[in-house]
């Protein structure tokens, strides 16, 4: 799985697809489609021009929160909170081959989702972010450390991306903590340059 997941945002500046495409452009290659407040047709037909972007670019989709609009749309991946759909239902809806991602923000949440059989889990926030309304308290650095130097050998076989205020300056400190990637919004939309920001997280990624 790619480590770098660029999550999509709509702000009064840009749509949806806007950020997408403006992600695919500067060199993302996994977009998660992260809609809120919208009626179900909306999110599917959003979900299925996020597809043909996506296809366009070789890029992987995943999908937040609606593990059948993912299936419609043949998505690579559903990402789900802790207090969305359990993972076992969504498994059972969308099949063996998609990738199902979950929240977590404690230990016991990674525990549990990866006794759920989640395949990767996004664990955050670092720190404050204008891009998700609720947030749940902030990890830091320090949160990151003893949340990772507490899994055992098999948890840590899941990769775990670290998501919510990242910034390329954080990569390299993520890393050696023990995060597999991040998943990001802002640092890529808001960027100067956001080709050279892609390229400069994904080699800190390697
Ligand atoms: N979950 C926790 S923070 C967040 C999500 C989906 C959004 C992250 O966005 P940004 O702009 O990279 O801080
Ligand atoms: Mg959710």
């Amino acid at each position: 799985m790619e480590a770098l997941h660029f999550i999509s945002n709509q702000t009064e500046k840009y749509s949806h697809q806007e950020s997408i495409l403006m992600a695919l452009e500067a060199g993302c290659r996994l977009v998660q489609l992260r809609i809120k407040d919208q009626p179900l047709d909306e999110v599917r037909s959003e979900a299925l021009a996020a597809q043909l972007l996506c296809q366009k670019f070789g890029a992987k989709l995943i999908i937040n929160d609606y593990p059948s609009i993912a299936r419609e749309v043949d998505a690579y991946g559903c990402h789900l909170g802790l207090t969305d759909m359990p993972i076992a239902q969504a498994r059972s809806l969308v099949g063996t081959q998609m990738i199902l991602g979950g929240t977590a923000n404690t230990l016991s949440d990674v525990l549990q989702r990866i006794q759920e059989g989640v395949d990767y889990v996004g664990l955050g926030p670092l720190r404050h972010t204008n891009t998700k309304k609720v947030l749940s308290p902030h990890l830091g650095f320090s949160g990151y450390a003893s949340i990772l130097a507490n899994l055992g050998k098999r948890a840590r076989q899941i990769p775990i991306l670290a998501i919510g205020g990242v910034n390329t300056d954080d990569i390299l400190k993520l890393k050696t903590l023990g995060v597999y990637g991040i998943a990001l919004s802002s640092a890529i939309l808001e960027a100067e340059n956001r080709t050279q920001t892609v390229q400069q997280i994904k080699a800190k990624l390697c």
